[in-house]
């Protein structure tokens, strides 16, 4: 898949908020932090199209952008970050639940995991939960620059037995691109 084309949409945060089922979504899933809205700038090519932080807690809304005119990319915000209050967190768990579970357009779900950290417990319950409801997901690898050889390796074996159900794992830089063309080509298998 070739992207020519990429705009920001709009900012949800209620169901009720949610656009039409008008185009296949591709939706960008994982920890505060780990890249999502970077990974999202790094395929558009576009800089700063989705707001990025090296502080977590970044994305606290459903961001949609729209995607050579027929496809949406969605943002985000992140699990498991620790400063959000106990009323958003509840708030905003109901929300993605209520997303992943009913929303028929979506196409594929990416779950990032970073490289370095290939085995956390929120990341696995979020695997679960996607297989529980029969969401089609496949793993993307971030910060993949960070790791030396040997930790590639790790992340590697500890990815293929954690993501038996997962459609693909992508090792990924947003930074060097590596990655990117594979995971463009798996997105043309999901929106057929
Ligand atoms: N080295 C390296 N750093 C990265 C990469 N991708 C993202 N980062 C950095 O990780 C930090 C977080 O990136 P974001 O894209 O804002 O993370 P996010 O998942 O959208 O975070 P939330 O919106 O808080 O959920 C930023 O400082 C990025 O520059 C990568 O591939 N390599
Ligand atoms: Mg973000």
């Amino acid at each position: 898949m070739n992207i020519t084309n990429a705009v920001f949409f709009k900012s949800v945060s209620t169901p009720s908020g949610l656009p039409d089922e008008n185009f296949p979504e591709i939706v960008f899933v994982g920890r505060s932090n780990v890249g999502k809205s970077t990974l999202l700038n790094s395929l558009t090519r576009v800089k700063g199209l989705a707001k990025t932080s090296s502080t977590p807690g970044k994305t606290r809304l459903i961001n949609y952008f729209r995607i050579n005119e027929g496809l949406y990319f969605v943002d985000l915000p992140g699990y498991g970050y620790a400063a959000v209050g106990q009323q958003e967190k509840a708030q905003w768990g109901r929300l993605l639940e209520v997303y992943i579970e009913s929303r028929r357009s979506i196409a594929l779900v990416l779950l990032l995991i970073d490289s370095r950290h290939p085995d956390l417990a929120s990341d696995r319950e979020m695997a679960a939960f996607l297989e529980y409801h029969g969401r089609p997901y496949g793993v993307v690898m971030t910060k993949y620059d960070k790791l030396t050889q040997k930790e590639q390796a790790a992340a590697r074996r500890a990815m293929e037995s954690f993501s038996a159900k997962a459609r693909f794992i992508v090792n990924y830089s947003s930074f060097s691109g590596k990655g990117k063309e594979e995971l463009l080509a798996h997105f043309e298998h999901s929106i057929g």
